[in-house]
């Protein structure tokens, strides 16, 4: 059965990583990009979209959302990492196709009402559209198959920040957005930095992408070279880590992650602004936040060498038939 996937997106290089791995997978139906501000400014990120979709032959739709954030003064593009306009060296120029008439958050209530219990919600930006969802029609709540999060850090495996000490980049931008999105009654698996940051795309791994999986390879190799550079001038690193594509492996191969279930609550301001903290299952305390929210489920670890054999292997049986 495919997975019929709504992609909530910043794109982003390693949004097109994810965008192209999903396309690529013949177990996925991927339907939409709903854009949202993040990486890059919404109307880059439509744009990039746009590009990819039209650059690979990709059917799916395109819907802008959020701008902003609901309430916290917009953090900015993040430049240094995916350059000054989302996909590093790579400047997409601007695009003419048609985009969805509807904005972001009531494409997604409408898909998710027209297939009840079928809709995969994948977010890897911030949560902005989600909780607007949420907020115009809980009742989606009920008729959502699984929604996954790429975003927070729990602490696991020695990772806790990006961008701040305790935060994520994608909570960071909207923690108000990702506290709602959190602690709704819908299910939710978040694969954060606890395991995107134990899979790593090497210089050479990419390298070989290039040699083995024809245009798109060249594609994910060209949009990298920025990001490749942040890591390697910032963090002394010879390649990156496999953020957006994880949650896309984990639709794909939930058996190659570990999660952790219990209540998920965020930080909204103060030092922390963005941090992501889970309550463990089955403990009682006098004072608790947590204790009217649902248990979410949380990554943990991950079998980071099929992960990264699952991507190659992906896109060069894509490559191969496109
Ligand atoms: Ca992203």
């Amino acid at each position: 059965m495919q997975h019929k996937i709504i992609l909530d997106t910043d794109p982003g290089i390693d949004d097109a990583m994810a965008i192209l791995f999903a396309e690529a997978h013949p177990s996925i139906e991927l339907l939409a990009l709903t854009i949202v501000f993040g990486n890059a400014s919404v109307d880059d990120g439509k744009t990039n979209a746009l590009f990819i979709k039209n650059k690979f032959n990709c059917q799916y739709q395109v819907a802008v959302g959020a701008a902003t954030p609901l309430i916290r003064p917009p953090v900015g593009a993040t430049v240094a990492v995916h350059g000054p306009h989302g996909l590093g060296d790579v400047i997409a120029p601007e695009q003419h196709s048609a985009i969805d008439y509807r904005p972001a958050y009531q494409y997604m209530i409408d898909a998710i009402h027209a297939n009840p219990g079928e809709i995969t919600l994948v977010a890897v930006g911030p949560l902005t559209n989600l909780a607007l969802a949420l907020q115009a029609d809980p009742s989606i709540c009920t008729k959502v198959k699984q929604v996954v999060i790429m975003g927070g850090a729990f602490g696991e495996n020695g990772h806790r920040g990006n961008v701040t000490p305790w935060a994520e980049a994608n909570i960071h931008d909207d923690p108000h957005a990702a506290d709602i999105v959190l602690t709704a009654p819908w299910p939710v698996v978040v694969i954060g930095l606890d395991v995107t940051e134990q899979s790593f795309f090497s210089e050479q791994y990419l390298a070989q992408l290039k040699q083995d999986s024809g245009e798109v390879g060249q594609f994910i190799y060209d949009v990298s070279r920025y990001y490749l550079r942040f890591y390697s001038e910032k963090l002394g690193l010879a390649g990156c880590h496999v953020h957006d594509p994880s949650a896309i492996a984990y639709v794909i191969q939930p058996q190659l992650f570990h999660l952790r279930s219990g209540p998920i609550r965020v930080v909204t301001d103060g030092a922390a602004i963005g941090m992501t903290l889970q309550k463990f299952d089955g403990r009682i305390y006098p004072h608790d936040d947590w204790q009217d929210c649902p248990s979410q489920q949380v990554g943990v670890s991950v079998d980071d060498d099929s992960l990264l054999r699952l991507y190659r292997e992906t896109l060069i049986s894509y490559s191969s038939r496109s």
